[in-house]
Order: structure tokens, then C-alpha cells, then sequence
């Protein structure tokens, strides 16, 4: 049966048919080349830079884009020193503010300060691509809230779709590439297409194209002519893949979290070759036969997980905003590139233009720890059959039912944590369901890991060995796998990530972080192997922690302090953990509150326990809190960490109030946070001014997304 990237199933097909037909789905030329990007960067830049918003309004003046230099060599060199292979910027994010010199519209960089208005950052990172030999891609937001909010905007205002020109002519300044195009769209859409052609004709070449679907606001029942965007694309930039559509799609979170089995054959009930709207994919299971016998389409569409570097998509500060340690990071760049998909990491530049030096910093660390690990392959003078241990993905070894085995002898004994293994996805698709690596130790095999899928690439971790042969062996298949590559690796643990954790009275817990993923094998626990002979040293007056600060051995109490901590063992120091600690909630009672859901009680929103959670009831239609804080208290602001269980309920806009006897309340501050629904992590208000008061009132007044319950898990006063 020949292969293709979408096979459609008939009436007719059988399970055994449809299994047989996943097997031979295979990755197209642009998605297979995207792939072996593996890692690659993402950029949040634009007005929320300034106004440290994760999602603007589209009612920002230009001016606020206040920048005064732009390093676009330093982004890219940093990139190249992880590894990176592409970076994707957001050439128009949903504020509708554009980066680049567009004929169409005034609200961007040509309205700001920048270069007095003759400023191009695309123009620049394109050239700074070029000089790093890295890849560009573009992000341009569907949702436009300047199209929507300004009087003359054209998103949503129900103009007709009729037959136009892209690009459309414009006085002055003329297009190089003379391609031109006939579309029935409206001027929403005509709009959008004018700029792609801009963005995919007139900085080099684009090798991504990032369509986004959040949409913080809507208008007019504007829809998508997505068909004629993909027709442009293709044309003008057919070696783009587009995310959110047929190409790439979204992995489910924004987190940094991957499936252990994650399958790229997915199944559709429309063509996806045709169809204009593309589900989010959020399931645990995707992919697995039972939902493949289910489908009318059988797709190739890889993950791209991707996930930011700091708290939130854009820059905000260097004080409160915090960096992932590199262990954190090179953790998700195992899992997700070892894990059959694209890790898709974002560095936001701050103000200055730059990225800053701890985003710089843990970026050259990850790219070290690639190279270091994966740069050195213990297999490379080992025997065993030549096509899987020449590096070359387009021989492989096809096992079958009878053999199912694939035997390789090191030279030596020699010392490994790490094994990778490919499939000929190109020729024989992903078709591997379970396998395993056994080591020989002690004159007999020994299982050291096991795991589903392969398909692009699986990264094993495990506990070292020293061994001298290695077997694996494939425990299930849709059909007869073909192995491309095997390789083996040794990674240097370092000390691990610290996390700490406070007692309602106080009392604070330094202890090595717990990390959330499933790489426990064989009931072993990486993190307390990882400790063995370990000391944290910590301090709470916001220096760096080094070998002669506190030595932590038991709880200690601490109240509005910094606290950072840091582990330390033979291999040397691990990644600076910190915290902000608020007040201590002791004292605290609930004073009152609009409702409570069952046991979802207020006295959860101040327990020091994210995992429990305040909710109100849909019922009610004022929702607020009010805490007595047990004593008059100077507040210089709070912090809300929302619940991680569900979507709805988290608090976007809201007003602080206080009062003198708990009955009549006055508003002193008001609060907006943003993109909370996909990053519900814990967000930072500062006042304006710093109030003193023993009565606090947080007040919703609106709930993200279509809410209608409050919930809080965390509130911290500070
Ligand atoms: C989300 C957006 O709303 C965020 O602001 C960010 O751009 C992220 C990558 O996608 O849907």
C-alpha cells in the first residue's frame, strides 16, 4: 500500500484494514523537515512588553512601544547557543500592534518612537536569522483587538466578501515579488492576507506560519477565509508549515506538560485537507487505535509544545517574573523532543530590547547539556546491524513478527543514562507501540526502561549503568516497524531544583522539587537518588546563596522575605530556586464571602495549599472574599494563584477594597490579569500605593472565559 500524509477510511475498511492504513501515513517534506528542528524559540514581543500585560487591548497609543535599542544578534545568538533551530516572533499578537513596516495599517512600530517610526524588527531578526543560520517563522493573531475596537476597524464589520486583488496596490510602494491573487474575502480577511504577503515575500524566507487560536474578543460574526490564507501560503512560502491547522498542532497545554505516548497520526471525521477549522487536541489519548477506528480521515499533524521560559508569554520584570531553572527546561526538551514532537520554547526580550541575562544564562546551560549529552554517542563504535548505528535516518533495520529484536555490543563497558531510538517515519510511518531496553549487567539481561510509541524520536532515561551490550526489543506494533537510528548517551545529573513549601504559622520547607512527570522507572525516584549527599544552603535577604550561607536541616519561620535556596553535592551547585513570601496566615479568619461551593469553603484561598481551592457558587452575582487579617497590617499588594483543575473560574479583573470596621467597604486599587485560562499560574499586583488595614475585600468584577464561579487556590498578601 503506497504511503501518504492523509488516507481516508472507507465504509468498507475493517480494524484491521484502518491499522494497517495508520501505518502507512507519513509525515509530508515541510512537516518532516520541521521536525528535525527539534528545538526551536519563540518571541513575545510588543506593547504588553511595556504595559507588562500578557494580553493588551487594542486600545494602546503606539507610543507606549517606547523602544530604545534592539539586539536582534544577541536573541539569536543565544538561540543558536541552545541549539535552536528557529525562531517564530509575533509579528502581530491579538493587540493588533505590528512589528514590521506593513503598508496596511498605521497602528505599529511605525507609530512608535522606534527609529522614529522607521523601525522594522522583522527587517532585523530576519538579518540577524540569516547571520546565525537559524529559521523564521511568523505569528500573526486571527484575533485583532485594534481591528475591533477603533471606529474604522475592519474586523467585524460586515462587509461583503467579494472578488479583490492581494496584495492590494498601494501607492508608493510596490511589491519585488510580483505574484498576485483573485479572493472572494471581506476586508477583514483582505487585510490579513495584504499582510501575510507582506510578512512571506519580504523577509527571506518563512518556514512557519502561527495562526493562534485564542480570541480574547469577537465581533460581527467575523469569520476565517482560511481556505485562500493556506492557498497564499503555500504559494508564496511552500516550505511554511502552518500551526493550528493541517501541518502542526497545538499539544493541549502551555505548560511544558507531553503525553508518554504521543501518536502523530490523528484521526479527523473532515478532511483536514479541506476543512477551515481545527479542533484543540487536548486528550491524554489522541492517537491510539480506538480512536483511530472511529475516524473518516487518518492525518499526519505533529505536536509542537510549546511553553515559555518565564511566568507568562511576555516580558514583564526581572524581580518578580520567574526564569525556568535549565534543569526545568532541559527536562521538557527531553520529553518533548524524546517524546515524538517539537519543543517550541519562548524567550521574551524585555524594554531594552534584549533577552534578559537569566533567560540568556539558562539557554546557554540547556545548549551545553545537549551537546555535552547528546553530542557524545557511547553506541558509536559499537556492533550490531549497520543501519541503525550510521546515523542516517534513511536506512533503518525493518523488524517483523520474527524478529523483533535489535542486539548491539559496546567496545567496552561503559557508563549510560540515555538511550535514543528513531523510526523510518518517512517510508514505514510511526508504528511501534511498546518497547524496551535491557542492559547486560552481571552476566544476564536486565530491563532498564520501557516505553510506548517512538516514531520521529523516543528518548529513555534511566538510572546508569555500566554495561557492555544492549537489546531492544519491540513488545507491540501496528506492523513491521522500521528502525532508523539507535543511539546511546551519558547525562551528568546535577544538583536537583529546589521547591519550598510554608505552614499556615509560618514554617518553611526547603526540599528538592518534585518534578511532574512520569520518569520514575521501576518505582525509582530520580529526584531522591539525585539528593544522595546533598546540603541547601538558603537566604532570605534576596543575595544568591552560596556554600557558606544557612545551612537548612530543619522548618524554619519566615514572613515578607525573599527566600532563595540553592542544592549543592560533588557535581557542584543546582539551580537557584526563589520565592516571595507574604504575610504569615495565621491569624487570618474569613469575614466574608458571597458563597461557597460545598467543601470548596473560602478558608482554602488562605491555607497555603495550592491544590485546595475557594469557589463560589454560579448563583451568586457579586462574587468577593473578605479576609480579616488579625491585625492592622501594612499591604503593599497581592498575589492570586489560581486553581489548576478546571478552565473556568479564574478572576481577570477585580477590585481591592478595605474597610475600618468590616461592614462598609471602600475600593483602593482595581486588577487585570490576563491569558489565564491557558497559563494559570500565580500573578503578582502591586498596589499604587502601599495601604495599611486589618479588613481586605478582593471583588470580581469579571471571571475569564464564559465563568461563573470565582475560584481562588492562593490569595498571598505582601
Ligand atoms: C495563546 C495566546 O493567547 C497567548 O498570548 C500566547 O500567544 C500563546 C502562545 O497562545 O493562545
Amino acid at each position: 500500500m503506497e504511503t501518504a500524509s492523509t488516507i481516508s477510511i472507507a465504509e468498507t475498511d475493517t480494524r484491521d484494514s484502518i491499522r494497517i492504513k495508520a501505518a502507512h501515513v507519513v509525515p509530508t517534506a515541510n512537516q518532516y523537515a520541521a521536525l528535525k528542528n527539534e528545538f526551536i524559540a519563540f518571541v513575545h514581543f510588543g506593547p504588553n512588553t511595556f504595559t507588562q500585560m500578557e494580553w493588551g487591548t487594542g486600545k494602546e497609543d503606539p507610543k507606549i512601544f517606547n523602544l530604545q535599542q534592539l539586539n536582534t544578534d544577541q536573541w539569536c545568538k543565544a538561540m543558536k547557543e541552545a541549539e535552536m533551530k528557529k525562531v517564530i516572533i509575533t509579528a502581530k499578537h491579538h493587540d493588533g500592534f505590528v512589528l514590521w513596516q506593513s503598508r496596511y495599517t498605521k497602528h505599529g512600530i511605525m507609530s512608535s518612537p522606534y527609529k522614529n517610526g522607521k523601525g522594522d524588527i522583522l527587517k532585523e531578526l530576519a538579518a540577524s536569522c540569516k547571520k546565525y543560520g537559524l529559521k523564521l517563522g511568523v505569528y500573526l493573531s486571527p484575533a485583532d483587538l485594534y481591528q475591533i475596537e477603533n471606529k474604522n476597524g475592519l474586523y467585524g464589520n460586515l462587509s461583503a466578501y467579494t472578488e479583490r486583488t492581494i496584495p492590494s496596490p498601494v501607492a508608493g510602494r510596490p511589491f519585488k515579488n510580483k505574484t498576485t491573487f483573485r479572493f472572494k474575502v471581506d476586508d477583514y480577511n483582505a487585510y490579513f492576507l495584504n499582510q501575510l504577503f507582506e510578512l512571506l515575500t519580504e523577509y527571506g524566507p518563512i518556514d512557519e506560519v502561527w495562526f493562534d487560536g485564542a480570541h480574547p474578543k469577537r465581533k460581527g460574526g467575523q469569520t476565517y477565509a482560511y481556505l485562500a490564507w493556506k492557498e497564499l501560503i503555500q504559494t508564496v512560502a511552500p516550505n511554511a508549515v502552518i500551526f493550528g491547522k493541517q501541518d502542526i498542532r497545538w499539544c493541549g497545554n502551555e505548560a511544558g506538560k507531553t503525553r508518554d505516548t504521543e501518536w502523530n497520526i490523528i484521526p479527523y471525521k473532515e478532511d483536514p485537507r479541506t476543512r477551515t477549522r481545527f479542533p484543540d487536541l487536548t486528550d491524554k489519548d489522541i492517537g491510539s487505535l480506538d480512536n483511530l477506528y472511529q475516524a473518516s480521515f487518518l492525518h499526519y499533524q505533529p505536536a509542537e509544545t510549546n511553553t515559555s521560559i518565564r511566568e507568562g508569554w511576555f516580558y514583564r520584570d526581572d524581580t518578580h517574573q520567574k526564569v525556568r531553572s535549565a534543569d526545568d527546561v532541559f527536562d521538557i526538551y527531553e520529553r518533548s523532543v524524546g517524546g515524538n514532537s517539537t519543543f517550541l520554547l519562548n524567550i521574551p526580550p524585555n524594554r531594552a530590547g534584549a533577552f534578559s541575562a537569566a533567560d540568556v544564562a539558562v539557554l546557554a546551560d540547556v545548549g551545553n547539556r545537549i551537546r555535552n549529552t547528546y553530542g557524545t554517542n557511547v553506541l558509536e563504535n559499537a556492533k550490531g546491524p549497520k543501519n541503525v548505528l550510521d546515523d542516517n535516518l534513511t536506512t533503518y533495520t525493518l523488524l517483523s513478527a520474527e524478529k523483533k529484536e535489535i542486539h548491539l555490543r559496546l567496545k567496552q563497558a561503559t557508563l549510560l543514562n540515555r538511550v535514543v531510538l528513531q523510526e523510518a517515519i518517512t517510508t514505514h510511518s510511526e508504528r511501534v507501540e511498546q518497547h524496551a531496553v535491557d542492559a547486560w549487567i552481571n552476566n544476564a539481561w536486565q530491563e532498564i526502561a520501557q516505553a510506548t510509541t517512538i516514531g520521529y524520536k523516543r528518548i529513555l532515561r534511566f538510572p546508569e549503568v555500566r554495561t557492555t551490550k544492549l537489546r531492544i526489543r519491540v513488545l507491540a506494533s501496528r506492523l513491521s516497524p522500521a528502525i532508523a537510528n539507535i543511539s546511546a548517551h551519558y547525562y551528568k545529573h546535577r544538583p536537583p531544583s529546589l521547591s519550598f513549601q510554608r505552614t499556615v504559622d509560618g514554617h518553611v520547607t526547603i526540599s528538592p522539587m518534585q518534578h511532574a512527570f512520569n520518569w520514575k522507572p521501576h518505582g525509582e525516584n530520580s529526584t531522591a537518588n539525585l539528593a544522595a549527599g546533598l546540603e541547601i544552603r538558603y537566604t532570605t535577604d534576596g543575595t544568591v546563596p552560596t556554600r557558606s550561607s544557612n545551612l537548612y536541616t530543619s522548618p524554619f519561620f519566615a514572613e515578607a522575605v525573599e527566600l532563595k535556596a540553592v542544592a549543592i553535592d560533588k557535581n557542584g551547585q543546582g539551580p537557584v530556586a526563589e520565592t516571595r513570601l507574604g504575610l504569615v496566615k495565621k491569624n487570618w479568619r474569613m469575614l466574608a464571602v458571597d458563597s461557597q461551593a460545598g467543601k470548596l469553603i473560602a478558608r482554602n484561598a488562605f491555607d497555603e495549599d495550592n491544590e485546595t481551592y475557594w469557589s463560589s457558587l454560579p448563583t451568586a452575582n457579586r462574587h468577593f472574599i473578605a479576609i480579616d487579617l488579625g491585625t492592622l497590617t501594612q499591604v503593599s499588594g497581592f498575589a492570586y494563584t489560581p486553581q489548576q483543575v478546571m478552565p473556568k473560574g479564574m478572576i481577570e479583573r477585580g477590585l481591592v477594597k478595605v474597610s475600618t470596621d468590616g461592614n462598609t467597604w471602600k475600593t483602593v486599587d482595581s486588577f487585570f490579569f490576563g491569558n489565564l485560562i491557558n497559563d494559570p499560574t500565580k500573578r503578582l499586583h502591586q498596589f499604587k500605593t502601599p495601604i495599611r488595614t486589618q479588613y481586605i475585600r478582593i471583588e470580581v468584577e469579571k471571571l475569564a472565559g464564559a465563568g461563573r464561579r470565582a475560584t481562588i487556590a492562593e490569595l498571598d498578601f505582601y
